[in-house]
C-alpha cells in the first residue's frame, strides 16, 4: 500500500492539483479512480458517508487522515514535505488568498465551463457559457498581470498557491474552444516554467480514466 490514495479522475482540475502536487513532491502514492460520469459515486449516500460529507473530489488518505478541498490537501503536502511551502505569515496569507481566488474566480469557472461544453447533456446554455467566459477572462489577465512582474504568484519561487493555479490549465485548447496561453501569454509562459519542474505531468498521464469510457 502506498503512503497516500487520491480519490480522483483525469477530466478533473480540481483532483489534477492535488495529484500534481504528489507527483512534485516525489510522494508515494496511488490513485483511487471515480467513476464521476458513469456511475457519480461522488453523489451516493454511501460515498458522502464514508469518504467525503460534500460529495467531492479530491480526497486525500494518508494513514488514519481523510483530507477533502485541494487547498487543504496542498497546506497539508507543504508542511509535511516542506515543499512548495509560503516562508512565514504574510507568505502563508498571500497563497490563500490566491488559492480562494483560483477556486473562486479562475479554475472555479473553467471547470465548469469545460464540463458545460464536453460532457453535459444538454450542453450549456450559449447565454450562461458566454457569461462565463467573459468572468474567465476578466479572471484569468488578473493573474496575467501578476504574472509579468514576477515567475510565479508570490515572486521568485513556486508555492501552493501556483500548484493550485495550474487546475485545469493544461487540458487542450479544444476542450474549452479558446487557448488560454495565447489569451493571456504570461499564464502561458507561467504553464511553461510549471511544466519544466521535475515531476510535472499532463492531466491525462496522471489520473486514470483517460479517454472517456475507459476504466481507471
Ligand atoms: N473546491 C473544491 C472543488 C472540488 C470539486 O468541485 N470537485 C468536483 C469534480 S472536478 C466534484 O467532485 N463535483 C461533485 C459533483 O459534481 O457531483 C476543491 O478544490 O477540491
Amino acid at each position: 500500500m502506498s503512503d497516500y490514495q487520491l480519490y480522483c479522475f483525469a477530466q478533473s482540475g480540481n483532483c489534477y492539483r492535488a495529484a500534481l502536487m504528489l507527483n512534485l513532491i516525489g510522494a508515494d502514492w496511488q490513485p483511487v479512480w471515480i467513476d464521476f460520469f458513469g456511475q457519480g459515486v461522488q453523489r451516493t449516500p454511501a460515498y458522502r458517508a464514508d469518504i467525503n460529507e460534500m460529495g467531492e473530489v479530491p480526497v486525500l488518505v494518508h494513514g488514519k487522515k481523510r483530507l477533502t478541498q485541494s487547498g487543504v490537501i496542498l497546506t497539508y503536502l507543504a508542511k509535511h514535505s516542506g515543499k512548495f511551502k509560503p516562508q512565514g505569515e504574510d507568505e502563508e496569507l498571500e497563497a490563500l488568498r490566491w488559492i480562494i481566488f483560483d477556486n473562486q474566480k479562475v479554475n472555479g469557472f473553467l471547470g465548469p465551463f469545460r464540463f458545460l461544453k464536453n460532457f453535459a447533456k444538454p450542453a450549456g446554455d450559449p447565454a450562461v457559457m458566454g457569461f462565463m467566459k467573459g468572468r474567465i477572462d476578466g479572471a484569468l489577465a488578473i493573474v496575467n498581470k501578476r504574472l509579468e512582474k514576477a515567475p510565479y504568484l508570490l515572486g521568485e519561487r513556486p508555492t501552493i498557491a501556483d500548484v493550485s493555479l495550474t487546475g485545469y490549465l493544461y487540458y487542450p485548447a479544444e476542450e474549452f474552444g479558446f487557448d488560454i496561453g495565447k489569451d493571456h501569454p504570461a499564464v502561458g509562459a507561467w504553464c511553461e516554467r510549471m511544466k519544466a519542474l521535475p515531476g510535472w505531468k499532463h492531466p491525462y498521464d496522471l489520473m486514470p480514466g483517460y479517454p472517456l469510457g475507459t476504466q481507471g
